[in-house]
C-alpha cells in the first residue's frame, strides 16, 4: 500500500494551483524556503518563454504544520497564478497537434480546446514540484540525495556525465548552469541549439537523468506487479507531460547485450548496509522491483514542446479547412525545467517507498525502525 498519497488541482490560467500530500510523519521540520527555491528552479533554464516572466511561484502553506513542523495531518499548499485570465482567454478554433486538444475534444464531444488545455498544461507540474520538495525532506533526514541533471538537448549530449563525490559541489555546478547540466562545454552547444531553434521558430526536446544516492536496499516490492518500484517510478515519470521514454541503468542497451555483460556481480564488500555489494551498477539500482543499495540511475526522454511559432498543420473546427495551429507563446525548450519536475517526482515516490518500509507516526519512530533494520541487515 502506498504510504504517501497526493493530488493536485488547478487550471493553467485559473486563480491558483493547489495540492495535498497525505501520509507524512509528524515532527519533520519543514524548510519552505527550500520549496520556493525548487519552484524558482522549475521556472528557470535557458529557453523558457514569456509566461515565466509573469509568474513568481511561491507556496502558501495552508495545512499540516504547527511551529514549522509536520503534524501528520494532510499538508495543503497553494501556488497563485499571476496570469489568471481563464475567463477572458479566447477559445482556439483549432486543436493543436501534439497536445491533448483533439483527443480531449473527442472525449468530451465538444470543440473547445481551452476546456482541455487548461488542465493538460504542464503548469500543473509546479504543484508536484512543491510536494516533491516537501517529501524529499524525509529522505534527506536519512542522508538520501535525489539529484537530476540534463544530459541531452536537441541531439547534443554532455560529455561530463556525472560529478562524483561531494553533493554540495555537484549541486553548485548544476545550479550555476543555465541548462542544469554538469558539463560547461555542453552548455555552449545547448545554447547554440536553442538559439537556432528559436530563429527557426521551432522547439527542442532532450534527456535528463535522475539519480538517488545512499538508498538502502530492499525498498519497493516484488510481491505484486504494481508494487514494483520500477513500475512505480516509471509510471510516475511518465505522468509528467511530454515524457516519451524512461530507462533504468543500461535501459534499452540491456536488450542488445548478452546476460554475462548485463548483470551486476555480487561481491563481498563492507558498506553502510552490510557485507554485500554489486561490483558495477548497470541495473541502475533496481532489481526485482527493489532497490539494490546501489545508486538509482534513470534517464527520461522529453519530446519537443508541441506549441511551435512556425505552426503545425491542423484543421479549423468550424470550416474544416487546413490551417496552422494557433500559437500564443511558448518555450523553445523546457528540458531543464522538466529535470526539476523529474527530481521531485522521483523524490515523492522514493519517500513513499521509504516510509512504507520504515513506517511510523513520527520521525522519531521512522528513525528507530530504520536504525533497528540497519543493525540487523549489517549482520546478514
Ligand atoms: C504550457 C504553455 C505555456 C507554458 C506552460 C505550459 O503557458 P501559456 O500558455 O500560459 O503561455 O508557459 O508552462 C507553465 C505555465 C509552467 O508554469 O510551467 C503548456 O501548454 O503546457
Amino acid at each position: 500500500m502506498k504510504r504517501l498519497r497526493w493530488n493536485t488541482a488547478g487550471e493553467s490560467h485559473g486563480p491558483a494551483l493547489v495540492a495535498i500530500l497525505e501520509g507524512m510523519p509528524s515532527g519533520l521540520e519543514l524548510d519552505t524556503a527550500r520549496v520556493d527555491a525548487e519552484l524558482a528552479r522549475r521556472q528557470g533554464g535557458y529557453g523558457r518563454g514569456g509566461r515565466m516572466k509573469i509568474e513568481r511561484d511561491r507556496i502558501e502553506l495552508l495545512a499540516g504544520t504547527k511551529g514549522g513542523r509536520t503534524l501528520a495531518s494532510p499538508i495543503a499548499v497553494r501556488i497563485a497564478n499571476r496570469d489568471a485570465t481563464i475567463e477572458a482567454l479566447p477559445t482556439p478554433r483549432n486543436p493543436r497537434p501534439g497536445h491533448a486538444d483533439l483527443a480531449g475534444c473527442q472525449k468530451f464531444v465538444h470543440t473547445d480546446p481551452r476546456a482541455i488545455l487548461e488542465r493538460a498544461s504542464a503548469r500543473e507540474t509546479a504543484a508536484r514540484v512543491a510536494l516533491g520538495s516537501i517529501a524529499r525532506q524525509v529522505l534527506e533526514a536519512f542522508s538520501i540525495e535525489v539529484f537530476a541533471h540534463v544530459v541531452e538537448l536537441g541531439g547534443e549530449r554532455v560529455e561530463r556525465g556525472w560529478v562524483a563525490g561531494d553533493a554540495a559541489e555537484r549541486r553548485a555546478v548544476r545550479d550555476a548552469s543555465s541548462f542544469y547540466c554538469l558539463d560547461p562545454q555542453a552548455e555552449e552547444r545547448f545554447r547554440a541549439a536553442v538559439d537556432r531553434a528559436r530563429e527557426e521558430r521551432d522547439s527542442l526536446g532532450g534527456v535528463f537523468e535522475v539519480r538517488a544516492l545512499r538508498l538502502p536496499p530492499g525498498l519497493g516490492s516484488f510481491a505484486s506487479g504494481p508494487e514494483r518500484l520500477t513500475a512505480r517510478l516509471g509510471g510516475a515519470l511518465f505522468s509528467i507531460p511530454a515524457m516519451k521514454g524512461v530507462e533504468f541503468g543500461l535501459g534499452f542497451g540491456a536488450a542488445r547485450l548478452p546476460g554475462s555483460l548485463v548483470h551486476d556481480p555480487i561481491v563481498a564488500a563492507e558498506g553502510e548496509f552490510g557485507r554485500f555489494r554489486r561490483s558495477k551498477n548497470d541495473a541502475g539500482g533496481l532489481e526485482g522491483g527493489l532497490t539494490t543499495g546501489e545508486e538509482l540511475v534513470c534517464r527520461v526522454a522529453m519530446k519537443p514542446i508541441p506549441s511551435l511559432k512556425r505552426g503545425i498543420q491542423t484543421v479549423d473546427f468550424d470550416t474544416g479547412e487546413a490551417v496552422q495551429a494557433t500559437y500564443q507563446r511558448s518555450d523553445v525548450t523546457s528540458v531543464p525545467a522538466a529535470s526539476v519536475v523529474g527530481e521531485a517526482i522521483v523524490a515523492l515516490e522514493l519517500a513513499s517507498a521509504f516510509l512504507e518500509k520504515f513506517g511510523g507516526d513520527s520521525m522519531e519512530e521512522v528513525q528507530g525502525a530504520f536504525e533497528a533494520w540497519r543493525a540487523r541487515v549489517r549482520k546478514l
